[in-house]
């Protein structure tokens, strides 16, 4: 199985390179935020409960989103590998996937993490919002809400997997098909490594 964390900040491009990426490599694409979305959208307890949250720029509690990603694990045995977009968050989610994944005699084979100014982050999600529905993207105050839960709770997730020695940084500037480029390539070298 191959195994991709896609790690970033809110409006890196995970969800844009996600779609590009498990068209090519065949992974099975699991977006917390997507999942969280799809719960509000149809009134669930579990959506009515994180609605709030979502709609401040916090992030919601780890039982829930580990327990989402469990399900979701289970619900696809037949999967060739997981792409996780936008879990984990938090270290306590970055130590349950592990142990999940090693349940089931897998691992995380490889973190990409985008790298783009924050500068540049605000400018895509206010432009996000001037068309989208999303609850999240409505203004600049939550927007800057949610990068300041990335900076506190979320960056720290990279030094996790960086002691093992699986995290590459990626450029997330510019075209977004140079940027799916050097993706591949990463992965590529990963998939099958060249002995020189
Ligand atoms: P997410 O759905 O993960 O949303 P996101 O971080 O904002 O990234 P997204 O994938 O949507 O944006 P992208 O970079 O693709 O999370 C939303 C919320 O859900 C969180 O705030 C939290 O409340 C909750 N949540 C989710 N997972 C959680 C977890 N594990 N634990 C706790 N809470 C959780 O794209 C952004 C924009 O940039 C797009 O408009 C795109 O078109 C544009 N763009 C992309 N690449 C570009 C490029 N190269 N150049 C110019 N624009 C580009």
């Amino acid at each position: 199985m191959f195994n991709l964390i896609l790690f970033g900040p809110p409006g890196s491009g995970k969800g844009t390179q996600s779609e590009r990426l498990i068209s090519k490599y065949g992974l099975k694409h699991l977006s917390t935020g997507d999942l969280l979305r799809s719960e509000i959208a149809r009134e669930t307890p579990l959506g009515l409960a994180v609605k709030n949250l979502m709609a401040k720029g916090e992030l919601v509690p780890d039982e829930i989103v580990i327990e989402m990603i469990n399900s979701a694990i289970d619900n696809n045995p037949a999967a060739n590998g997981f792409l996780f977009d936008g879990f984990p968050r938090t270290n306590a989610q970055a130590e349950a996937l592990d142990k999940l994944l090693s349940q089931k005699n897998t691992e995380i084979s490889i973190v990409l993490a985008l790298q783009v100014s924050d500068k540049e982050l605000v400018s895509r999600l206010v432009k996000r919002g001037q068309t989208s529905e999303r609850i999240d993207d409505r203004n600049e105050d939550i927007i800057l809400a949610r990068l300041a839960e990335y900076n506190k709770k979320t960056a720290a997730v990279a030094d996790h997997y960086k002691k093992y020695d699986k995290v590459k940084y990626i450029k997330g500037e510019g075209n977004i098909d140079d940027i799916f480029e050097r993706l591949s390539d990463e992965i590529d070298k990963k998939k099958e490594p060249r002995f020189t």
